[in-house]
């Protein structure tokens, strides 16, 4: 019988590899169909997640990790949140992929092969935290539109690659620069291709800072597609839209970056505190720079048990954007009063920070620990929400867990 009007063995044979599974009947697949493996993809195995990581969304994926899923001290792909604004870049063409260096403020206009960026410039390796400004956005009361968030959107990886400044430098920076914008290969939600997802940037002050990476590696390897393969942009310690995925262009702006999501209300709050569910003037609203002063008690889960005489030994990470966590402290009574714990160094700058604690209870029944770091300048995280926020930014709460001592 003809066979030309069905599938061909070859694109068979990949569908099969991309499902996992042999097609048993499938060269009756009539030619151009799409097996509804396809249409409903499993993003757990797509973006080779943890099965107890939270689908927020799935048009564009938010995805984000659970406390005691960040309890290793380098996140893993596995327990690494995802947020898109737009849809992935469907193809990458790596071979060709190029960087440049445009904008007003640029000497030189100038363009670079991913094979250029790696023999001409230093490579550097940084442990980075990267938190989005809409992490803990579920707790916000008003309700405040966008992915509620809860505490897992925020990881501490490893990034390789080469600093911006280098590269910057090498194509010249005029006296005039004030800011940078990245552009990049994802697409609007809408299609349009004349659209962009996003396009956010940075002052030259913190685009020219050591840690400040145009990075091709995550924890030693290819930096997986949905993290921003081939070239990422990592902006340690500043909302992690900052750190634009998939680049593929940098402009040296002479002005702030107008970029799609740096104007209007996106990832700004009011520059002066408001009342919950005050409508705030776009003129009023200022850009989120360094993130504040926040931890995580990634062991036990909320929730664990514990027999009555036994310690219970905690730990977890702070972090406190551009600063230093000096001081960690921990509450079993709701807050009424704390005890320090050791908090380490952090491996590098802009790296999250490790704390641990060995804790008594005096007796039978239920009990929450709540930690609470503090920064180098002496900020501490408020224990419940802090100042409410048009678009839910910023809460950094203390973290709590439940504890049963039986
Ligand atoms: N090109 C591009 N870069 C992007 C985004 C995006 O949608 N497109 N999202 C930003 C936001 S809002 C966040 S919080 C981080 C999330 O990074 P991750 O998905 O690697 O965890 O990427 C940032 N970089
Ligand atoms: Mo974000």
């Amino acid at each position: 019988m003809k066979r030309r009007n069905f599938v061909k063995k070859a694109i068979l044979t990949s569908m099969a590899t991309v499902i996992g599974a042999d097609i048993v009947f499938g060269n009756w697949m009539p030619k151009g169909y799409q097996p509804l493996a396809f249409q409903d993809p499993d993003p757990y195995k797509m973006f080779d997640k943890d099965r107890g990581m939270e689908v927020l969304n799935d048009k564009p994926w938010n995805i984000e990790a659970k406390a005691h899923l960040l309890d290793d001290k380098i996140t893993p792909n596995k327990y690494m949140f995802i947020r898109n604004n737009g849809l992935i870049p469907k193809t990458i063409d790596v071979k060709n992929w190029t960087l440049t260096i445009d904008g007003e403020s640029v000497k030189q206009q100038k363009t670079y092969a991913l094979a250029d960026l790696k023999s001409k410039f230093p490579e550097y390796t940084y442990q980075l935290t990267l938190e989005c400004g809409g992490n803990g956005r579920s707790e916000f009361d008003p309700p405040a539109k966008g992915n509620q968030w809860t505490v897992g959107a925020v990881s501490c990886a490893q990034w390789t690659g080469v600093r911006l400044r280098d590269i910057l430098e090498d194509a010249g920076i005029k006296d005039n620069a004030v800011y940078i914008g990245y552009h990049a290969s994802d697409t609007h939600l809408s299609g349009d291709p004349k659209k962009e997802p996003i396009s956010r940037g940075a002052p030259m002050a913190k685009a020219l800072q050591d840690e400040t990476l145009i990075a091709y590696k995550m924890n030693g390897e290819d930096i997986p597609l949905v993290h921003g393969y081939p070239l990422r942009l990592v902006a340690g310690g500043w909302p992690a839209s900052v750190s634009g995925k998939w680049v593929n262009r940098i402009s040296i702006r002479n002005k702030v970056h107008d970029g799609t999501k740096m104007t209007g209300t996106a990832y700004r709050i009011p520059c002066e505190p408001v009342a919950p569910d005050a409508k705030v003037k776009d003129e009023d609203m200022c850009i989120i720079e360094s993130m504040p002063v926040k931890s995580l008690i990634t062991y036990p889960k909320s929730g664990a048990m514990i027999d009555l005489g036994k310690k219970l030994n905690i730990r977890g990470h702070a972090w406190a954007g551009e600063l230093e966590v000096s001081k960690m402290e921990y509450s079993i009574d709701f807050g009424a009063t704390w005890k320090e714990c050791p908090v380490e160094k952090p491996v590098n700058r802009l790296a999250w920070q490790h704390f641990s604690a060995s804790i008594d209870f005096p007796k039978r029944g239920y009990y929450e620990i709540w930690g609470r770091a503090t920064d180098s300048k002496g900020m501490s995280q408020p224990m419940i929400l802090p100042g409410w926020n048009p678009k839910g930014y910023l809460n950094n709460a203390c973290h709590r867990i439940a504890i049963k001592v039986l």
